[in-house]
């Protein structure tokens, strides 16, 4: 198919404005592959790693003030303030487009522009979006070719319509004072300027897939989610598809990746990954939910991973990935905190620095992340790329909590569920800049990504679930419980499927349970837990909750809600109110 004509126009525009020395227009061929990571290798963007050990992996060493991303430069530029609301940085379109435009003006001269065309989604697909990026940054186009279906793909979707999502890049001086990611979500269009990083340059991501697509899902009819799915097979041949939304760095593509512990192997589990990221979700005409992952790749966090912790993750980025921010080993190959081997006795730190065992500071940057095609992970589900998706059977509400919240429990009603997820909060990561282990509300996981007011959002939600006939179960879960000595109570990771366990038993209408004042928690025997070194006590204490730490929990939550005013929906505040009534006549029955 020809290209769209409005991406001939809109590029001409640009190119005035940027004024590059050259203008590419990316096919996404396997020629053009070779010849951009020559080149970025050439202009030093790569570096190229032990090609025997690591075939067609590659190292980019980020600006060290670039390594995160940008949440308080991060804009919404909706006509009016009320529809970004309290949730998001607002700026006015015309003051936006102003202030950004100034930095956009030559900021490409001297350079290569290049037009990525990108879908997300699959090809054909009704429901994939298409977008453009325009982009000064060969590492983003590298990345892009990863994380979407990039190339002409996309001109044949679009059969000439100029139905695509505008996302104009630049890396401009890579200075944080001069660094903007504005959203025009009424204009299908976003800015970005002074960074390099993932979420803040490959607009395909976190700009079109989650705040650009969770306005249009409001207007359409459906959610864009920050959130992994991930099918689990049990012992007599079902199979039920959940999705779990956590905050940035709180294990959605560790638990998308799940490999079952040998008992559970045995007895016949099986788990399927569909995505670790992004989930766009629609009610079916069967009145269930059903989700597809946008994506094509894996955007990662490396520290952590392992043939341990995840093996499935070691498999996928084996080959052609990229990584962003490791270590350097003498023999061309890449370590981080938490790799299988022990730190090597001497290797290039993450900013290309000489490091030791020794040195005062970590080899590989906690952000550090990996780019690769999510095809190449072995647990990749056959159904991935199904145009309509998969049906939903669970959500999970999950987030690092240190107390207060136990390893699991269910929600009564959906509405109890997105009261769950509306509350969520969350010990803060290295995955936004900002200072780690500050507690956060994070409602759904979405803070950062909501393209508009979360109030709204919830109504969203809420309005949603009354199309649903059979809707998912929510969920609440905590892997990251710490006990006196402040070491995790639960051994997490491929153990996490003794929880996913009981979550398949209570959507079979099976599954041991106690009705607290925060909604089920399984009996201690409920868990699974064949083969497993957790005591009876730890188990108690994995699953205990405090009326106390609740009466203080309910306080910040209405100091939360106050934000949002008379945007609350009226059944957001009744959950408020109804938890209060059980948290207090829990309280009473304890004195
Ligand atoms: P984003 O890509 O930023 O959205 O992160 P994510 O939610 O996909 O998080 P990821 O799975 O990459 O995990 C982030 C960090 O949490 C890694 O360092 C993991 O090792 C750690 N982690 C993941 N799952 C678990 C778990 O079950 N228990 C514990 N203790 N740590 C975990
Ligand atoms: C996150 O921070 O949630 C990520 C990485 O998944 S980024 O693409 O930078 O948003
Ligand atoms: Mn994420």
């Amino acid at each position: 198919m020809p290209i769209s004509e409005g991406a001939k126009a809109w590029v001409a525009e640009v190119a005035a404005l940027t004024t590059p020395d050259k203008i590419v227009w990316c096919d996404g061929s396997e020629e053009e592959r070779v010849r951009l990571t020559e080149e970025a290798v050439k202009d030093g963007v790569l570096i190229p790693l032990n090609q025997d050990k690591m075939p067609g992996c590659y190292l980019h060493r980020s600006h060290p003030s670039d390594v995160a991303r940008s949440e308080h430069l991060t804009f919404i530029c909706t006509p009016r303030a009320d529809e970004a609301g309290s949730n998001n940085n607002w700026m006015a379109p015309a003051e936006a487009r102003d202030k950004a435009g100034a930095l956009f003006k030559n900021s490409m001269k001297g350079r290569t522009m290049y037009v990525v065309p990108f879908l997300m989604g699959p090809a054909g697909s009704a429901f994939s979006k298409a977008g453009v990026e325009l982009t000064d940054s060969i590492y983003v186009v590298l990345n892009m070719r990863i994380m979407t279906r990039m190339g002409n793909v996309v001109w044949d979707h679009l059969k000439g319509s100029n139905d695509f999502t505008k996302c104009l890049h630049s890396l401009g001086e890579l200075d944080p004072d001069k660094r903007y990611i504005m959203h025009f979500p009424q204009d299908n269009e976003v800015w970005s300027i002074g960074s390099g990083y993932g979420g803040n340059a490959l607009l395909g991501k976190k700009c079109l897939a989650l705040r650009v697509a969770s306005y249009l899902g409001r207007q359409q009819g459906w959610l864009a989610e920050h959130m992994l799915i991930l099918g689990v097979q049990t012992p007599k041949g079902d199979l039920h598809y959940i999705c779990g939304a956590f905050p940035s760095a709180c294990g959605k593509t560790n638990l998308a990746m799940l490999v079952p512990p040998k008992e559970q192997a045995a007895k016949g589990y099986k788990v399927w990954t569909l995505g670790d990221d992004i989930a766009w979700l629609r009610p079916g005409e069967d009145g269930r939910l059903w989700a597809v992952n946008p994506e094509a790749g894996f955007f990662g966090v490396v520290p952590g991973t392992s043939s341990k912790t995840n093996p499935n993750a070691m498999t996928t980025i084996a080959k052609n990935t990229i990584y962003t921010n490791v270590a350097l080993r003498p023999d061309g190959t890449v370590w981080w905190e938490g790799h299988d081997d022990p730190a090597p006795k001497e290797a290039l730190d993450w900013q290309g620095r000489p490091w030791t065992p020794d040195s005062p500071e970590r080899a590989a940057h906690p952000n550090s992340r990996f780019t690769a095609p999510a095809a190449q992970c072995p647990s990749i589900s056959p159904e991935w790329e199904n145009p309509p998706g998969v049906p939903i059977s669970a959500i999970l509400f999950g987030a690092r909590r240190q107390r207060v919240v136990p390893l699991i429990y269910q929600a009564l009603t959906w509405e109890h569920g997105v009261f769950l997820g509306a509350t969520l909060s969350s010990e803060t990561t290295a995955a936004a800049a900002g200072k780690v282990g500050v507690l956060r509300r994070d409602p759904m996981a979405m803070l950062p990504f909501c393209g508009y007011n979360m109030a709204d959002y919830w109504g969203h939600w809420l309005k949603l679930g009354d199309k649903l006939k059979s809707p998912p179960k929510i969920f609440r879960v905590n892997w990251f419980r710490t006990g006196e000595n402040g070491k995790f109570l639960w051994p997490g990771y491929g153990e996490n499927l003794r929880v996913l366990q009981w979550i398949i038993d209570r959507c079979e209408g099976l599954g041991e349970a106690e009705k607290s004042f925060l909604g089920y928690i399984p009996t201690r025997r409920a868990i699974d837990r064949s083969g497993l070194d957790v005591s009876d006590s730890v188990m108690d204490q994995l699953l205990h909750v405090d009326r106390i730490d609740w009466v203080d929990a309910l306080y910040g939550q209405s100091l939360f809600f106050e934000k949002f005013g008379d945007r609350l929906p009226e059944s957001i505040r009744e959950q408020h109110e109804s938890l209060a009534r059980r948290v207090s006549g829990a309280l009473q029955q304890f004195e």
